[in-house]
């Protein structure tokens, strides 16, 4: 199995400091964040920034702050940008992170409830954000809550992608309104991503660790930090995210996945060998 990829989402485009007092807002505090979860394992940052008052944004600026903090801090670690955003963002303000063409960006691919809410990707929006990643040669990192986001990343593909390069995926579980965080869903989502791609998971609160561990042990990567889950353990708040990425280093030790460098990690994610 290939070493282990760690991605940290620190921050998310939802949580407050009301829910985790433990939320880095600032470029600084992201960036220290980040250093200690690089210094913990991860190799890859999922970002989401924010303004001065601590209230999510796809600002260019605020974007631009935090990018050459991390740079700073952890200079080696990939910087994946969200296109995500904030559910309710319009598709102007979720494209601005590409304008400072980060190594990697997320791309989800279709329409999902999310709580109470509706994170909206219709699909001409999805092809527009596709071909523009294609265009800056920023590798996308297909963002799939439900098997018809596979089929549509599936699709963009065989529409605009005649070279066939490296296919990535996060698969992420246990959104209330997307695919429910359990092993038979990981595999099953597992089972159906385009030959040859790879891909790593994440479980949404209760379901973060069983997804954890079925996708450490089915030799796809990982993807953990505050946006995923506040708790470390049921009724205990993680103390960091660096608390939490330690965690996924040590179990994938233990069953004989060490932690990829940033070099391993653009080599699996496609980001050193998008060409070929
Ligand atoms: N905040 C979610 C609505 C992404 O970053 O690309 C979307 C999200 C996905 O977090
Ligand atoms: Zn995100």
């Amino acid at each position: 199995m290939d070493p282990l990829v760690i991605t940290v989402a620190p921050v998310g485009g939802e949580l407050t400091r009301e829910q985790q007092p433990r939320l880095p807002l600032t470029p600084e505090e992201i960036a220290e964040e980040v250093a200690r979860c690089r210094e913990a394992g991860a190799s890859i940052v999922h970002l989401h920034v924010r303004d001065g008052r601590g209230v999510p944004t796809q600002d260019r600026e605020p974007f631009a702050r935090a990018i050459d903090a991390i740079k700073r801090s952890a200079p080696d670690v990939v910087i994946q940008s969200s296109t995500g955003g904030s559910v309710g963002m319009t598709e102007d303000q979720r494209s601005q992170p590409l304008d400072l063409k980060p190594e990697m960006a997320t791309l989800t691919t279709g329409t999902v409830n999310f709580g109470d809410e509706v994170f909206e990707n219709p699909f001409p929006l999805v092809e527009r954000f596709f071909l523009r990643m294609r265009e800056i040669d920023v590798q996308p990192e297909f963002e799939v809550f439900d098997t018809g986001m596979v089929e549509t990343a599936g699709r963009l593909v065989r529409e605009h992608d005649a070279e066939a390069r490296h296919l990535h995926f996060d698969l992420v579980l246990g959104v209330p309104g997307g695919m429910a965080g359990t092993p038979q869903a990981v595999l099953h989502m597992a089972s159906i991503l385009p030959e040859g791609a790879t891909w790593s998971a994440t479980g949404i609160g209760r379901t973060h660790l069983p997804v954890t561990l079925i996708a450490l042990a089915a030799g796809g990567h990982v993807r953990t930090g505050f946006e995923d889950t506040i708790f470390y353990a049921k009724g205990r708040l993680a103390r960091s995210n660096a608390e939490l990425i330690a965690r996924v280093a040590r179990i994938g030790a233990e069953a004989g996945r060490e932690v990829a460098t940033p070099d391993q990690a653009r080599e699996i994610v496609g980001i050193t060998r998008r060409s070929g």
